[in-house]
């Protein structure tokens, strides 16, 4: 039976199950229903999955062979890469001190394996407002402290997403992270970002930094960390639409799609997903302090139109 969460004269949220027959596990979700928008979320991870303003279709990609088992990340959506970003580059140290440790590898953090709980929902005509929580302490060895993440997701005729992470522990710690946005589009190669041009950027494939001289090109492997915090338009010329997307308090801005060669290792990744979305993420890829006690607040907004 599905379990009303919220239901009053602008929206409606219920309870849903997020499976694959071949999991074991299934994720309690929330869909989300409102004039402006329609949107999804998982719980596990914190993770938005869909949101589909009115008129547009969704914004956001979401694999057809995503899993959703403990353990392991859901491919799509946003997933929240905290408290650290990519592979821990502190972890060579930890296991020279630490020789006889096995440390399990976590790309991109905990946050988006673990279970987050509901602190609020809330309705009103300009759309709903879901408030996440994930608290935490000794959740792996290379990140111990105590923690408090509060995200505060906006669904209207845009999404507004906040991250703001308390640091409980009485010593400064250090995080890097992304809302690791897959945007659905017709085919990387229909897309331009003419914001990315002129701007410095290092290449993970190559371990070159470089600057963009010509519009980038989102077709093939590409790995790349722009150092700009400047708004981007992902202009999608085959659907005729911009998604725009301002951050706060990020640094860069990744871009990443596996390319059709790794994509085709991936099992999360249905066949030709790849040529489905492009992830544009706003992030800090370099360690940011949180002060003993304090709380930093990363964010986005995302918003679409026709063109
Ligand atoms: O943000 C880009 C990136 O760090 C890539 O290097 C790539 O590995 C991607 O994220 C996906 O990582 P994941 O752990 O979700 O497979």
């Amino acid at each position: 039976m599905t379990k009303i969460l919220l239901d009053n004269d602008y929206a409606q949220v219920t309870s849903i199950t997020l499976h694959q027959e071949s999991d074991k596990d299934c994720f309690e979700g929330l869909s989300i229903s409102h004039a402006h928008c329609q949107a999804k979320v998982s719980l596990y991870g914190g993770q938005v999955l869909s949101f589909k303003p009115e008129g547009h279709k969704d914004v956001l990609w979401l694999s057809e062979q995503a899993s959703y088992q403990e353990g392991k990340a859901i491919r799509g959506g946003i997933p929240l890469c905290w408290p650290w970003f990519g592979a821990n580059n502190k972890q060579s140290q930890y296991l020279a001190e630490h020789p006889n440790t096995a440390l399990k590898v976590v790309n991109h953090g905990f946050a988006r394996q673990l279970p987050w709980h509901i602190a609020s929902i809330e309705a009103d005509e300009s759309g709903v407002t879901l408030v996440l929580v994930l608290s935490g302490e000794n959740q792996h060895p290379l990140w111990p402290n105590a923690y408090t993440l509060t995200q505060t997701l906006f669904f209207g005729k845009s999404l507004k997403q906040t991250l703001a992470m308390s640091n409980l522990s009485s010593e400064d710690v250090q995080y890097s992270a992304a809302l690791h946005s897959y945007f659905t589009v017709s085919n990387p190669k229909n897309v331009s970002i003419d914001a990315l041009t002129g701007l410095s950027y290092h290449d993970k494939l190559t371990g070159n930094s470089s600057t963009q001289e010509e519009s980038v090109s989102c077709v093939g492997e590409i790995d790349r960390e722009y150092h700009s915090s400047e708004k981007m338009t992902v202009i999608d010329h085959n659907w005729q639409r911009k998604i725009e997307i301002k951050s706060g308090n990020c640094q860069q801005w990744v871009l990443w799609n596996p390319g059709t060669e790794l994509a085709d290792t991936m099992a999360d990744i249905h066949p030709q997903g790849e040529q489905e979305y492009v992830c544009l993420e706003a992030a800090n890829t370099r360690w940011q302090t949180i002060p003993a006690g304090e709380t930093v607040t990363i964010s986005q907004e995302i918003s679409v139109t026709h063109c």
